[in-house]
């Protein structure tokens, strides 16, 4: 059987190839006629229909040799290959934990002993991430073994288990164009690209068909989790639409190494993921994206301290508390901070992790009057003794009642890659997933999701949304959007949490 529990419902249809679930979305429209708020409720009869097969899948990472890359290239494989090693606190074992699809479970329903739980990713077929082959680029030349441990993330022993099946990967040549990264990353720079853009793109175009015709996967998705680049300026007749983006390609214009990774990805038809916070989707690339029907995401991995916040704040001002100042210190030691130690790509990293309070403080015309903001100050060290081991210290005053004022103090120690490798896999896992589900109105032909996959905001800092669309941070309303997308392409209502047949007489 392709999925792991069957719905048995008139409104869902099971054939070799796909599932089919009719599914009334129920929305409420608001408008203001005449001074008086209408509330209109909307129901939409939609299709849905998702591909079962699930495909050989090949990523290619940008930044491969790095502490991401090798982390998460290490992750699979000790998971592949079911290895323990010994530690001074005891024996561990290869898990996914901090992965949202392998770790963690959603309540499928209520059965005869009360709520039935299922990982995940037994929502609907997916892949698995101790299938995926991996490759990709970095401007170091240094094989995967030796870069693991340049890494220092992982325990000794694991990397001696390891180190035989990463020493043969090596990094294909990269496109390197050192002022979008701090200076401080040029000595590391040995394994770049020549010729002009236009040469440079044809050849990373050239690299993903090669890396498909010679692995045999079918499907390659193409994610950046290289340095963070400094934002480059939006220049009408550069920049700003999918046919000048191109034409600046071939004049050699302006372009960042991560655009011009972006641009040869959905140009091969593959999936583009930005794991890094410059504006990579400057709007070219996305009219480029929605032109040839390819699905884009990002951007900056939401792993830690970001993560924190946007349940926190959520917490808070859903409480009607009003936080008024937040202040959030990072220092770490890795090759990231020394990166982010130059002032262009801080900043980048700034608006990423300043931004994520916005939609929540919108939300709440009580706490916060038109235009009020709080006072949200980020810091990045570089700190070289305490490497990957990011360390996070956030100060978090609010206020409260007749007053008073309310503040959580909060330290947060913890390896960066460790947490960014499951969430690698959870955005390459759900984009190829969501290119397997179409929707339909009624009863008309299902079409692909739009281009600029929204649903994988839980996974990121400055979540990428289509045009018009709103901004959601919220950890556990991104969450929701995943698993009620995932039970309407079952036949499944949405989780409400209202149970009401505990509640009534
Ligand atoms: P890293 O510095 O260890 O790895 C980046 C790799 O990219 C390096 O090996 C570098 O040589 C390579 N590189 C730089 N420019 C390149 C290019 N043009 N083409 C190919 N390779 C290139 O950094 P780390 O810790 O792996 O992080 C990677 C990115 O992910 C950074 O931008 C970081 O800000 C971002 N990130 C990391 C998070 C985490 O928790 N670890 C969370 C959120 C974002
Ligand atoms: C310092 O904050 C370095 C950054 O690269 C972060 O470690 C990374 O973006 C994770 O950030 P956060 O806010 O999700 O912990």
């Amino acid at each position: 059987m392709a999925t792991s529990f069957l719905v048995d419902s008139p409104d869902v249809k099971y054939t070799q190839e796909f599932i089919e679930a009719k599914y009334t979305y129920d929305t409420v429209q608001v408008c203001q006629e005449n001074g008086v708020t209408k509330v209109k409720p909307t129901s939409t009869d939609l299709t849905f229909r998702t591909g079962l097969r699930v495909p050989k899948l090949g990523v290619m990472l940008v930044g491969w040799g790095g502490n991401n890359g090798t982390t998460v290239t290490a992750a699979v494989l000790a998971n592949r290959l079911g290895l323990s090693w010994m530690t001074k606190r005891g024996q561990k074992h290869a898990n996914y934990y901090g992965s949202l699809l392998q770790a963690s479970t959603v309540c499928l329903g209520t059965g005869p002993s009360g709520d039935v739980y299922i990982p995940f990713r037994d929502m609907l077929p997916m892949v698995h991430p101790n299938d995926i082959v991996f490759d990709g680029w970095d401007i170091s030349s240094m094989n995967l073994a030796d870069a693991m441990r340049r890494a220092e993330v992982l325990d000794w022993p694991l990397q001696e288990q390891l180190r035989p099946y990463m020493v043969g990967l090596k990094p294909r040549p990269s496109i390197y164009i050192p002022e979008f990264i701090a200076a401080n990353q040029g000595e590391r720079a040995d394994n770049v690209l020549t010729g002009s853009k236009a040469e440079q793109m044809a050849r990373i175009r050239h690299d993903i068909q090669d890396f498909k015709n010679s692995s045999g996967v079918e499907k390659v998705i193409v994610l950046w989790t290289a340095n963070t680049e400094c934002f480059c300026e939006i220049h009408p007749g550069v920049n700003d639409t999918a046919s000048n983006l191109l034409q600046a390609i071939e004049a050699g214009l302006e372009v960042s190494p991560s655009t011009l990774f972006a641009v040869a990805s959905i140009l091969e038809g593959c999936a583009y993921i930005n794991g890094s916070p410059q504006n990579t989707f400057v709007p070219g690339v996305i009219e480029l994206a929605v032109q040839q029907g390819v699905f884009i995401a990002g951007d900056d991995f939401k792993s830690g301290q970001t993560k924190l916040k946007s349940v926190l704040v959520d917490f808070l001002i859903s409480s009607g508390i009003k936080p008024v100042s937040i202040v959030s210190y990072n220092h770490l030691g890795n090759n990231d901070g020394k990166n982010l130690s130059a002032p262009a790509q801080f900043r980048s990293k700034e608006i990423s992790k300043s931004n994520v309070v916005d939609d929540m403080v919108k939300s709440n015309p009580i706490l916060y009057g038109p235009g009020e903001h709080l006072d949200h100050c980020v810091v990045i060290k570089y700190v070289p003794y305490v490497g990957d081991s990011k360390r996070a210290l956030d100060e978090y005053t609010s206020e409260i009642a007749l007053g008073g004022t309310n503040t959580i103090v909060i330290h947060n120690m913890c390896e960066d890659s460790l947490l960014a490798a499951p969430i690698i896999l959870d955005l390459i896992i759900l984009a190829e997933l969501c290119q397997r589900i179409q929707v339909g109105i009624g009863d008309a032909k299902p079409e692909p999701l739009h281009s600029v996959l929204s649903l994988l905001s839980f996974l990121c800092k400055a979540p990428l949304v289509p045009k018009r669309a709103p901004v959601v941070n919220a950890l556990f309303r991104q969450r929701a959007a995943i698993e009620n997308l995932f039970r309407a392409c079952v036949g499944l209502p949405p989780q409400n949490h209202m149970q009401l047949e505990y509640k009534t007489q």
